[in-house]
C-alpha cells in the first residue's frame, strides 16, 4: 500500500495500514514527516512517482483536488494497472473529473470521504465511504478495513462527496437539537439543573428510537406516501408549541423550536395535518409543493 501526504488525516492512515501489518510506503511534499512510520517499519519514498510504483494500490490525501493534479498530473504514465484511493475532500465535479482522467491512464479510482477525525482512523466503528468500480473496491476492500469500515456506495465516484455533505448536516442538525435540549433541560425552573451528562445517558437511549422514525420514514419518501399512522403533523405542532413555550419560560433561545414549528405550521396549513414528519421534505425541497 502505498499512501501520499502525511498530514493529519494521511499520516494516521499511513499509521492504521503499518499496524495493521500492510507493507507501506510513504510520501509527503515536505521531507521529515515520515519518522514515526518509519519506525514503525513504513519505507520513505524519495518521489510521488517511487511512491505509486511501489504499490498496486495508493491512497492519496491531500489538502484538495489542486493538490491531487499537481502531484498526480506528472505521474499520468505510472498508474496505469494500478488502484488509486482518493481520500481527499472536494466536490462532486472534482471527484468524477480525477477518476475520469485515472480511467484514461489506465487506473481504477475509488473516490471517499473519511467520516472521522485522525484519532479515529483504524477504528472498526469510523465510517469510510467509497465509490468506483465495484471490483477494485471489493480487491481492496480487506486493505481497506484497515483504516475503519469500508462502505460501498456505487459505481459514481461523486457519491461519498455527496454522502460527506448531507452527513455532515445531519450532524449539526442533531448536535444544535441536542445542545437546545440540554440548555433547556439544565435552565433553573421546575426539574431543571439536570447536568449535560445525566441528560445525555437518556437522549442517547432516545437516539435509537429516532433512528426507528427514519427507518419508517425514508420508504415514504421515496414513495411520496407519508401515513399519519398515530403521530402525524397535528400532533407533532400541539407538541411543538410546548417547546417553544417551554424555551420561553426558560430563558432558552426559542430560535430553534419557532423554525421547527413554523416548518410543520405550513404544511398543516398547507392540508398535511394528517400526514407523517416525513411530509416535511416537500417543504424544504426546492420551492413549494402545490
Ligand atoms: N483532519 C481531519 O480531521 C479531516 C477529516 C475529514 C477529511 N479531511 C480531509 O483530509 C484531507 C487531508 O487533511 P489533513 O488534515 O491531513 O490536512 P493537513 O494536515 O493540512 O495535510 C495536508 C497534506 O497535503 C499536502 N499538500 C498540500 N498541498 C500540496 C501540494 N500542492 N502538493 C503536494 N502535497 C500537498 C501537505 O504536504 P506538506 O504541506 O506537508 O508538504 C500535507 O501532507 C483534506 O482534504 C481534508 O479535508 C481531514
Amino acid at each position: 500500500m502505498t499512501v501520499l501526504g502525511l498530514g493529519a488525516m494521511g499520516g494516521a492512515l499511513a499509521g492504521a495500514l503499518v499496524s495493521a501489518g500492510h507493507r507501506t510506503t510513504v510520501w509527503n511534499r515536505t521531507p521529515g514527516k515520515a519518522a514515526d512510520l518509519l519506525g514503525k517499519g513504513a519505507v520513505e519514498a524519495a518521489s510521488a512517482a517511487a511512491a505509486v510504483a511501489a504499490s498496486p494500490l495508493a491512497v492519496v490525501c491531500l489538502t484538495d483536488y489542486g493538490a491531487v493534479r499537481e502531484v498526480l498530473g506528472p505521474l499520468g504514465g505510472d498508474l496505469a494497472g494500478r488502484t488509486l484511493v482518493n481520500l481527499t475532500s472536494g466536490s462532486p465535479p472534482d471527484a468524477r473529473e480525477t477518476a475520469a482522467w485515472a480511467e484514461r491512464h489506465g487506473a481504477d479510482c475509488l473516490d471517499g470521504v473519511v467520516m472521522a477525525t485522525p484519532p479515529g482512523i483504524g477504528d472498526p466503528e469510523s465510517l469510510l465511504l467509497y465509490g468506483g468500480p465495484r471490483g477494485a473496491f471489493d480487491a481492496h476492500r480487506e486493505t481497506l478495513a484497515a483504516l475503519g469500515d469500508p462502505v460501498y456506495l456505487g459505481t459514481d465516484p461523486a457519491l461519498p462527496s455527496v454522502y460527506d455533505t448531507a452527513l455532515l448536516g445531519l450532524l449539526w442538525s442533531t448536535l444544535t437539537g441536542w445542545l437546545h435540549s440540554a440548555a433547556l433541560i439544565g435552565a433553573d425552573g421546575p426539574g431543571g439543573g439536570v447536568p449535560a451528562t445525566a441528560f445525555t445517558d437518556v437522549a442517547l437511549r432516545w437516539m435509537r428510537t429516532v433512528g426507528t422514525f427514519m427507518a419508517t420514514y425514508a420508504p415514504q419518501i421515496d414513495s411520496g406516501h407519508y401515513p399519519g399512522e398515530g403521530f402525524p403533523l397535528d400532533l407533532h405542532l400541539m407538541t411543538m408549541e410546548t417547546l417553544t413555550h417551554a424555551s420561553e419560560l426558560r430563558g432558552v433561545t426559542p430560535d430553534l423550536p419557532e423554525l421547527l414549528r413554523n416548518l410543520v405550521a405550513r404544511a398543516v396549513e398547507a392540508g398535511h395535518g394528517e400526514d407523517s414528519y416525513a411530509r416535511l421534505i416537500d417543504f424544504l425541497r426546492a420551492g413549494r409543493p402545490d
